[in-house]
């Protein structure tokens, strides 16, 4: 019988090439278009191109081609002419230790691990547009990427500044903050440390709405939708303005909740704040010292934990709160960041989980300025004294309810009343206590009903004397601490409860108090207001923040695209000019950056030493390198005109091809690459040299392949699958096949021998239908086939590779249990 024989793979993939099957049409061309009569739809389907490491392709990057070769075939087979290309992002940290490593020339290497590459796609079959070929490494592709940097500095958006940049010690590299994980190198796992550097930077931060807004239009997943949203992370909000008391120095801060001022009753800097030098007092200034430089040593993200203890020091100075006069004074914690907004913060302890510990901590004042909405009945609230005991009170002994049980001081809402004016009410008239709203520090909303049903709200009052509190009414009293509180058999369920929730902040919505101005208003409504409050008093203004920080764009490595910059002592920074593009990498010696940091072309004095392209005096070169990010953010235009030497790509046929109509990658490029070329891509459209402002109409992810025990496949676990084996012993189809079979396209999935056998079993039986060739077939069979053919073709569009192949593996089922199959239905 015969099988599906797949040494005859190779036959068919040389007789592809030879005709060049899959090759996109030029159709572009106005002119030839009209003659070659090619009126198809374009259909431009990208996959993200590999970086050729040394070890080969892996069975991941076959899932992710082997799906979009078969949307690419199935938009063939519906008449448009696709393009469906593939090359190679080459530069690249990678290739670069590899070439410290053997002191080989990385150019060498990655011509070697092309070569391999296209070797092993070449078998797999895929139905890639060859002649399209890029590779970001050759100059006559990266004197385009120079020639876009350019364009940048020409429209202003690059910019050197001196950064405190994470710098891995072991790779001697300055890390993007998003290449540090966990505060480790994300390459090499070593540890990173913050050092002052001159960076040339991208101001992608000025197109953070449009990279925001314009997702908008697109047919993107959800999820990767939110992962741009969240990682620009815009926040809408305020800053304000504060004095520094008997000082000219002023604090600003951002805050996206300008409505709880009123209750801001501390301030906070950055430990790496300028300020904190300038208004430390005398007495201070030796603890603020040893703070900072304890904290400085810190990563960001274990500053940043909501969880962990805060530390902190008062800095002696203190500032004016600009709503209520007051003067509050002025901290220095690391837990807040110099890298966000301002560096400093307006604590409002009793609206914010992290600004609660630390005043917790530090006793410092908690002002509740935001009460809960919704209806209760009644109020309770804790007293707490500044000795940390608390008091309660007997119950009622006039009604049914345990005389000897105690409970918060508390009672009814009366009509007219808020629930804090009752709290206030309640506490006078049950303590003599005469406490303020003000002193009602803590709202916590537990809105749950007592044993009596009704709904109750709890506060907490704080920092009274014990021995002041007189119960009225002449009930006992008892005092406990929080303990023998949580555990005594005397105080209610309810109280317990209560107690055991009461320390933190209310972060939820309400109602403003406590603000003159503001009270009685929602939040959003008391934000407005409080914002033009702050601009007519020329104390702040309403203000957009964003998590997105600048485009770090240096390398001091070698194995990257050259900045096309030359630096004249009279000129300054002056562009090479177009006509000398590429500025090509010179060779070196070494390949390590030099000791002090600088990449290896500042060693090559001949190379650094050039001519001012303005004045002919001397100059230097910029021996930083781009960042890997840069050749893959604008590849997909030069797919499209691959060979040109006049410019990127031509216009027209920009415009014919351009956006991408589907671009499927992994997960861990949703935030960087795919961020990065959009925004390359608006700035290129912006200066005017492409046709449309999002490169990409619909993006897709795929999940990764696992080692057959659900971890993840890698070389020092020696649990890697060779493509090339599973290729040679079952052929290019049972592996493309088994890949689509495997599991939901958009999950991670395990690889499996077992099912990798079932999908050569039915790849065999599929090619033995054809001995099975009859004049006319049964009903069942007919409609298996249309059933079939509907199921697949609306599974690929979903992405549902999984179940379009079990379709396939029903119809041959049905097939091989009936007398056969006609010819055209085999077909
Ligand atoms: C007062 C306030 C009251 C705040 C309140 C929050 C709640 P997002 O939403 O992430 O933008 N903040 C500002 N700069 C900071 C920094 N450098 N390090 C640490 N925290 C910082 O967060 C903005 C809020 O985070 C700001 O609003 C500020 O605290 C804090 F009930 O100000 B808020
Ligand atoms: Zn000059």
């Amino acid at each position: 019988m015969q099988n599906y024989d797949h040494k005859n793979d190779a036959k068919w993939q040389a007789a592809w090439d030879k005709a060049g099957i899959f090759g996109a049409e030029e159709s572009s061309d106005p002119t030839s278009r009209e003659a070659s009569k090619d009126k198809r739809e374009k259909f431009y389907c990208l996959i993200e191109f590999p970086f050729p490491s040394g070890s080969g392709l892996h069975v991941g990057h076959v899932r992710s081609y082997a799906a979009f070769d078969t949307v690419a075939r199935k938009r063939r087979m519906e008449g448009y002419n696709v393009l469906y290309p593939i090359g190679w992002d080459a530069f690249g940290l990678p290739a670069e230790n590899h070439a410290i490593k053997t002191g080989r020339n990385p150019r060498e290497n990655t011509k070697d691990n092309t070569d391999n590459y296209r070797k092993q796609l070449k078998s797999l079959g895929l139905s890639f547009d060859w002649a399209r070929e890029i590779n970001t490494t050759d100059p006559e592709y990266y004197k385009w990427t120079q020639w876009m940097f350019l364009e940048f500095f020409d429209a202003g958006l690059a910019y050197k500044k001196k950064l405190a940049i994470n710098w891995c010690v072991s790779c001697k590299i300055g890390l993007a903050n998003e290449e540090v994980v966990n505060g480790a190198c994300e390459r090499c796992g070593g540890t990173v440390e913050k050092r002052d550097k001159d960076q040339w930077m991208i101001a992608i931060t000025k197109y953070a709405d449009r990279l925001i807004d314009d997702l908008e239009g697109l047919d993107y997943l959800e999820k990767i939708k939110k992962q741009q949203v969240d990682w620009i992370g815009r926040s809408e909000g305020a800053s304000i303005t504060f004095a520094v008391d008997g000082s000219d120095e002023k604090i600003e801060v951002f805050t996206t909740r300008p409505d709880t001022l009123f209750g801001a009753t501390y301030m906070v800097l950055a430990p790496e704040h300028e300020l904190v030098n300038k208004i430390t007092s005398d007495t201070q200034r030796d603890v603020v010292a040893k703070y900072v430089k304890d904290s400085v040593k810190k990563t960001d993200i274990e500053r940043g934990d909501a969880e962990k203890e805060k530390t902190g020091v008062a800095t002696g100075a203190f500032a004016v709160n600009p709503a209520t006069g007051d003067k509050i004074p002025v901290w220095v914690a690391d837990y807040v960041l110099m890298g966000y907004g301002t560096g400093a913060i307006m604590a409002v302890p009793a609206h914010d989980a992290r600004d609660y510990m630390f005043a917790r901590e530090f006793d410092l004042e908690i002002v509740t300025v935001i009460e809960p909405d919704g209806d209760v009945s009644g109020v309770g609230v804790l007293l707490e004294s500044h000795s940390g005991s608390y008091m309660f009170q007997e119950r009622d002994g006039n009604t049914k309810k345990d005389p000897n049980m105690v409970t918060a001081f508390g009672g009814g809402i009366e009509s007219g009343e808020t629930a804090i004016d009752a709290a206030v009410r309640e506490v006078r008239e049950e303590t003599g206590l005469n406490i303020d709203v003000s002193d009602l520090n803590v709202v916590i909303d537990l809105a749950s009903r007592n044993t009596e049903g009704q709904k109750i709200r709890m506060f907490v009052a704080r920092g009274f004397d014990a021995k002041n509190v007189i119960v009225s009414e002449g009930r006992g009293m008892a005092e406990m601490s929080l303990d023998e509180a949580l555990t005594s058999d005397k105080v209610t369920e309810f109280t317990k409860e209560a107690l055991s929730n009461l320390d933190s902040a209310y972060t939820g919505n309400g109602r403003l108090v406590n603000s003159d101005f503001l009270n009685g208003l929602d939040v959003e409504s008391a934000k407005k207001k409080m914002i033009a409050w702050l601009e007519e008093n020329k104390v702040g203004e309403g203000k957009v923040n964003y998590r997105l920080r600048d485009w770090v764009f240096s390398r001091q490595r070698y194995w990257g695209e050259p900045i096309p910059l030359v630096h004249c002592e009279s000129c300054g920074w002056v562009p090479v000019p177009v006509d000398q593009l590429p500025v090509e990498l010179p060779d070196v010696e070494k390949y390590e950056p030099t000791d002090s940091g600088e990449s290896p072309l500042a060693a090559i004095t001949d190379w650094v030493n050039t001519k001012c392209p303005k004045c002919d005096g001397d100059a230097k070169r910029e021996t930083d390198t781009m960042p890997n990010w840069a050749g893959s953010s604008w590849y997909f235009m030069r797919y499209i005109d691959p060979h040109n030497s006049e410019a990127f790509a031509d216009a027209d046929k920009l415009k014919h091809w351009m956006p991408v109509d589907w671009y499927n990658g992994g997960m861990e490029h949703t935030t960087l690459h795919l961020l990065y070329s959009r925004f390359w891509n608006k700035f290129m459209y912006d200066r005017g040299h492409v046709p449309v402002s999002e490169p990409y109409a619909k993006r897709t992810s795929h999940g990764l392949i696992l080692a057959e025990d659900g971890s993840k496949m890698s070389k020092s676990k020696g649990n890697v699958v060779n493509p090339d084996d599973i290729v040679e012993k079952f052929g290019a189809d049972t592996l493309r096949v088994y890949e689509m079979f495997i599991g939901p396209f958009g999950e991670p999935a395990p690889w499996s021998d077992n099912g990798l056998m079932g999908v050569k079993r039915f790849l065999d039986k599929s090619a033995r239908l054809s001995e099975m060739i009859v004049d006319a077939e049964s009903e069942l069979v007919t409609k298996s086939l249309h059933k079939m053919i509907k199921k697949v073709g609306e599974d690929i569009e979903a992405m549902r590779f999984n179940t379009a192949v079990s379709a396939m593996m029903i119809f041959v089922n049905d097939v091989t249990g009936e007398e056969g199959i006609t010819k055209e239905s085999f077909e």
